[in-house]
């Protein structure tokens, strides 16, 4: 009998097709995002026997409470354009070692690769959503949607207001993210500190916006977390064109958001309902500059 090919599973074959589709939508430009999808015991169950060279990877971030957990993942560098072409290359299921510290890579990313650069806020967040009781959201996708990065420049940062002005730009998003999207401050990507913040953002809300990079979704599935970007990020569009014909003259008013809640039997997050409406960010002037390095400090940095 033909042994199992693991390129014909379904998770396998769900992971090529979404960061094929991801890198189509222009998200994902060179090795631009990374996606992690928790597998079950009946997921790897039949290809178990036949992973026989694995090796480890050390994590920076230990990660508690997900000891022997298996994941299927982006690999790090790995461009989303070549996952169709090279699943075995770009791809990689990993499984997370006692205490969190390393995991063993059981069967893809080449000879030398590993799991993407991200994996801290990919596995902190895995964590922080898994609540007692509630379906297993088995899914967390970092993208580099385009038109929320593009609106992440001129919003006013909270999560209250990007959340609001998404909730306004289509009526759709309301029912589809009530519990709105999470916004923190610039912070260096790859890091054990970002990975914390998406956590605590992603414990409360599906999505999290990194601003001036990209976003991280949530989803029980690779769908659902797909789906949720795509909506995000069809309204982000949206929301810069109608700026860009000079600001909205009319718009979905909190009581058309109240009427959509009712129909659709969601709660929306109370302080983007507690808005009249959303803002721009003020425009930073002389007293409040944006980032600008001063020579002595770029000269530190590079030595
Ligand atoms: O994996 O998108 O944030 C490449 C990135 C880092
Ligand atoms: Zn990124």
């Amino acid at each position: 009998m033909d042994s199992l090919r693991i390129d014909q599973s379904w998770f396998v074959s769900e992971m090529v097709r979404v960061t094929t589709d991801m890198w189509r939508k222009g998200w994902d430009e060179r090795n631009g995002g990374n996606v992690s999808l928790r597998l079950l015991p009946s997921d790897i169950e039949p290809y178990l026997a036949s992973w026989t060279k694995t090796r480890i990877w050390p994590l920076t971030l230990p990660v508690a409470g997900l000891d022997g957990e298996y994941f299927l993942v982006t690999g790090t560098g790995a461009y989303f354009r070549n996952v169709e072409r090279e699943p075995e290359e770009n791809l990689g299921i990993i499984r997370v070692l006692p205490g969190g510290s390393a995991v063993e890579i059981m069967w893809g990313f080449g000879e030398k690769g590993g799991p993407t650069s991200e994996m801290p806020a990919h596995l902190s967040s895995h964590f922080a959503c898994q609540k007692p009781g509630s379906r297993l959201k088995r899914v967390i996708m970092h993208c580099h949607a385009t038109h929320v990065i593009a609106l992440s420049y001129v919003l006013e940062l909270t999560s209250a207001n990007i959340t609001r002005a998404l909730w306004e730009a289509s009526t759709e998003c309301l029912v589809v993210f009530p519990d709105g999207i999470g916004i923190m401050d610039w912070m260096v990507p790859g890091t054990d500190s970002i990975g914390d913040a998406t956590a605590a953002l992603l414990a409360h809300h599906p999505m999290a916006v990194w601003p001036f990079h990209g976003v991280f979704a949530t989803g029980h599935d690779l769908g659902e977390a797909f789906g949720l970007i795509e909506t995000a990020e069809k309204a982000g569009e949206l929301l810069v064109k109608v700026i860009s014909m000079g600001g909205p003259r009319q718009t979905i008013s909190t009581a058309n958001l109240v009427d959509l809640a009712r129909r659709f039997g969601v709660k929306p997050l109370p302080s983007a309902m507690a808005l009249n409406g959303w803002r721009m960010a003020e425009k930073a002037g002389a007293e409040k500059p944006i980032t600008r390095l001063e020579p002595a400090l770029v000269g530190a940095a590079l030595r």
